[in-house]
């Protein structure tokens, strides 16, 4: 029996964090915003899991959305979740920065996940419904609900990059994976290399026939292109101009002793944002005296991610020491020129930390896009302020205008820093104006109407 949704989202998570029993809140981020007011509009539903293991939720409303919980285990939280999605598919797709995992028993219950989210959208699809599939987590789901429901219309959107052949191929269930995306009529992509590379792995591995952006599955026709997501800059530009954040944006400088340049790194806390790299550069910069004592301090906030896999609490401590010794060798009684702040902060807080940093450091040794870069851009109406930027994040590709960095290259790391924090005004809102321009017309709205009209097409 079809279900009633003409439009459906499925992700791992529902778009709501619980803040009291049966009270529920819109979780931040972009891709709620840009797509809660879709999901508004069509009468859609957003299919998830509610966070909570070990507990089963009826569908529920809120903020004018049909929310449907998916259940998942404890252990199921353990195997699919920080398992097979996080240990061995995120390092895997993010250049094997870290070793994946590659186990059997992770596989199986990655399978078994993706079967309940292919069978809840199959029972809540509408006839010719459109059923928009998000992320690693759940590459297998297309496939399976067409199996389900041949008459729907499947998109995928991938977050994160889609690895090259040579590194996708250790992969021992790389043809279910691919099957499992080819289930979709539409495969999103943040960069176009990581849709070329999904269009080389399916001939190459698949022997399928494909022309520029289309591939032929036997009398189906699955289109792989790239659609760079983005944030919401209107909102994002109208809160910063708001006086209370220009005010704590004052206020955040003088309480860090009102130096000359205010660096920021502000990321989930994780081994492929290259903290690490961006720290050590700046404690180098500190030590061969490039820097004046007291002249910079940088501000790195970390927010709590992924606490239970080892990799991150490995990467917790390294980071906690390296802060503890550039603080300890270079600091002086009442001054640190490390802040670490190992916290989530709300939007007024993100936002006025964006206005009063001089320098924006965002050095991912691979990234699918990178929204805090983009959010950085939207804050600064003054057209002060420098993108440091990874050449390996997704949003290199569009912001050609940052000062550009290869994490890996220390020496290269510290010059840029240097660069960025000598950079002369007119210099700098020459380069912020450009970047705002692109922000400003591919914002996230532009991005999912996009996808969508890709999808329908
Ligand atoms: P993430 O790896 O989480 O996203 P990113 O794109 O930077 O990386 O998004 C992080 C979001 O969390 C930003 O909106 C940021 O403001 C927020 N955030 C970070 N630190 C915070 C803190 N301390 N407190 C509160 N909020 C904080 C994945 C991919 C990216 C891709 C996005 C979207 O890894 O490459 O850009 O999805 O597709």
């Amino acid at each position: 029996m079809p279900g009633t949704s003409s439009f459906l989202i499925v992700a791992n998570r529902l778009p709501v964090d619980r803040v009291g029993e049966d009270m529920w809140r819109r979780s931040p981020g972009g891709l709620v915003t840009a797509i809660a007011p879709v999901l508004q509009r069509r009468e859609g539903a957003w299919i998830g899991w509610h966070g909570a293991p070990d507990e089963r939720l009826d569908p529920f409303e809120h903020d004018g959305m049909h929310l449907i919980p998916v259940p998942l285990s404890e252990q199921e939280v353990e195997l699919y979740y920080e398992g097979f999605s996080n240990a061995t598919l995120w390092p895997l797709y993010h250049d094997v920065v870290a070793t994946p995992v590659y186990s059997r028993a992770l596989w199986d219950a990655y399978r078994l996940v993706n079967e309940r989210f292919a069978r809840a959208a199959a029972e809540a699809a509408a006839p010719d419904a459109v059923v928009w599939v998000q992320d690693y987590q759940l590459q297998l789901v297309p496939a399976m609900l067409r199996r389900l429901r041949p008459d729907v219309r499947i998109g995928f959107f991938l977050h994160i990059p889609f690895p090259p052949g040579e590194l996708f191929q250790q992969l021992p269930w790389r043809r279910e994976l691919l099957e499992g995306l080819l289930g979709a009529d539409l495969v999103g992509f943040q960069r176009p290399g990581g849709a070329a590379n999904f269009i080389r792995l399916c001939r190459k591995t698949l022997g399928l026939q494909y022309q520029k952006h289309e591939i032929y599955v036997e009398d189906r026709v699955v289109r792989a292109e790239a659609f760079p997501i983005s944030v919401d800059f209107g909102e994002l530009d109208v809160l910063v101009r708001e006086p209370h954040i220009v005010a704590r944006a004052q206020e955040i400088r003088r309480d860090l002793g009102n130096p000359e340049h205010v660096l920021l790194g502000v990321d989930r806390l994780d081994y492929t944002k290259g903290i690490g790299q961006r720290l050590k550069a700046f404690g180098e910069l500190l030590a061969d005296g490039s820097i004046k004592p007291g002249e910079a301090v940088f501000v790195q906030i970390a927010t709590p991610s992924r606490e239970r896999v080892e990799e991150y609490i490995r990467l917790r401590d390294s980071i906690e020491l390296q802060v503890g010794r550039i603080n300890g060798e270079q600091g002086e009684l009442g001054q640190q020129p490390v802040q670490y702040l190992h916290q989530s902060y709300d939007r007024d807080e993100l936002a006025a930390l964006y206005l009063a940093a001089d320098v924006m450091v965002v050095t991912p040794l691979r990234d699918g896009m990178n929204l805090v870069a983009k959010e950085y851009i939207s804050c600064r109406h003054d057209l002060r302020g420098a993108l440091v930027l990874s050449e390996f994040a997704g949003a290199a590709e569009e912001l050609k205008q940052a000062f550009m960095v290869n994490p890996y290259d220390v020496d290269g790391l510290k010059r840029t820093m240097l660069t960025a924090m000598r950079a002369t005004p007119h210099d700098l809102s020459r380069r912020m104006r450009s970047l705002r321009r692109r922000v400003a017309t591919y914002d996230v709205d532009r991005w999912a109407q996009d996808f969508l009209a890709a999808l329908e097409a």
